[in-house]
């Protein structure tokens, strides 16, 4: 490729990249009352800067290869600092492994830009083959966690076993976003640990971690659903008792497992926790997002818990690399009582759902249980019926009838 030709194309790709960036999005009129979906997604691999996929020297790259490309951008930690939204993004490279990178948006629903670099996680003894799924906890300690997934090969594998791997939580501080600070990864009694999230208040004087325990790499198997447990040592965090706060469940959205999403929001009500559940199809597993209530004094006692999912796959976001899948991990309460919820669709972007306390707290404690049967189910909807008919007689509600 000549030098002009070179030049012409990465012209046209910066002016792409800036297209992408400066896109306005607009919340997706028409919704269920709960939330506002957004028209785009707020972070997509084509996000990534441009100088972080092509080695930009003609010299070097006369062709403009895109040599190491990024494949996905998805499951962001969310954090608000000095009015400014924060994603720690999961960018995944075309080589399969992810890494940690912070987003920068001063609306919170475009304009998310990644600063220069990515973060540079530091390992412990044992590194990490692959990292992901951060959920960042500001704590009353004064410092801003990061706990995340941390997965390497099973020592235990058989020889030409070459699947078998190990996840357990990670877990780092920061005051910035930029330097961080690894600490023990965390031990609990289950051999294995995914979507691991940090309380932001000591309970009873203690750090309290949501955690999800599982016997394999996949299936969680015995482990019961989202568990809890205090640990006296941050820096080097021991759970000794994992009791379970939400259980999975028998032909629920959280038959197979289910997974603490970002740490809970505190409202006068009580903590109130977007999670995300999973089921077996012959399509394959379906994760979709939904919400519970704990009580205030006890973050391991659930006091609401409405029936069936709060945001399920929709539309594009069926489709992926991992397809049927929604998933959370970051959150942003604003003190104006603006809440939201990033959640990423099919492992390959990240979307926005923005919503309030105020109507997630509705939600949550009005809407009714699921009643685990059919029969429960349609009494439960005739009631809903019967209560709407006799709405539809009075003079103001007619129109409905015609
Ligand atoms: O592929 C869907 C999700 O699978 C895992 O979630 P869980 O541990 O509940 O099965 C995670 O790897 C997550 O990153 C991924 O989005």
């Amino acid at each position: 490729m000549n030098e002009t030709v070179f030049m012409e194309k990465l012209q046209r790709l910066h002016a792409e990249h800036k297209e992408l960036l400066t896109r306005p999005n607009t919340p997706v009129h028409g919704g269920n009352g709960i939330y506002d979906r957004y028209a785009y997604p707020v972070i997509t691999a084509a996000h990534a800067p441009v100088y972080w996929r092509y080695d930009l020297n003609p010299e070097t790259n006369p062709h403009l290869m895109e040599r190491i490309g990024v494949n996905a951008a998805f499951n962001p930690g969310a954090i608000e600092l000095n009015g400014k939204f924060y994603l720690v993004v999961r960018v995944e490279g075309h080589d399969r492994k992810s890494f940690f990178a912070v987003a920068e948006s001063v609306n919170g629903i475009d304009g998310f830009r990644f600063w220069d670099y990515p973060i540079v996680m530091p390992e412990t003894d044992i590194p990490d083959v692959n990292v992901y799924d951060m959920r960042l906890t500001k704590h009353e300690d004064g410092w801003i966690y990061g706990v995340f997934c941390t997965e390497r090969k099973d020592p235990e594998a058989k020889q030409g076993d070459t699947s078998s791997a190990f996840a357990s939580a990670g877990i780092a501080r920061t005051r910035d976003l930029k330097a961080w600070e690894r600490l023990d990864d965390l031990r609990t009694p289950s051999s294995q640990q995914r979507n691991v999230v940090l309380h932001p208040e000591f309970v009873n004087g203690k750090y309290a971690f949501y955690t999800r325990p599982q016997d394999g790499f996949i299936e969680a198997g015995s482990g019961g659903g989202i568990g809890w447990g205090l640990s006296t040592s941050i820096e080097h965090a021991t759970i000794e008792l994992e009791t379970i706060v939400d259980e999975k469940k028998y032909h629920t959205i959280k038959e197979v497992k289910n997974g603490q999403g970002a740490a809970p929001i505190k409202t006068d009500r009580g903590w109130l926790h977007i999670a995300h559940g999973v089921r077996n199809t012959a399509a394959g597993l379906r994760y979709v997002i939904y919400a519970f209530m704990t009580d205030l004094n006890d973050p391991s006692k659930v006091i609401y818990a409405p029936g069936g999912h709060l945001i399920a796959p929709d539309g594009d976001e069926r489709v992926g690399d991992v397809s049927n899948v929604v998933f959370t991990n970051g959150l942003i309460a604003r003190d104006n009582g603006e809440v939201y919820i990033y959640y990423a669709s099919s492992d390959t972007r990240c979307h926005v759902a923005v919503t309030t306390v105020q109507k997630l707290v509705d939600y949550v404690v009005n809407t009714p249980a699921d009643p685990l049967r059919s029969y429960a189910c349609v009494q439960q909807r005739c009631e809903l019926i019967a209560n709407n008919l006799k709405l539809m007689e009075r003079p103001d509600f007619s129109f409905l009838n015609e």
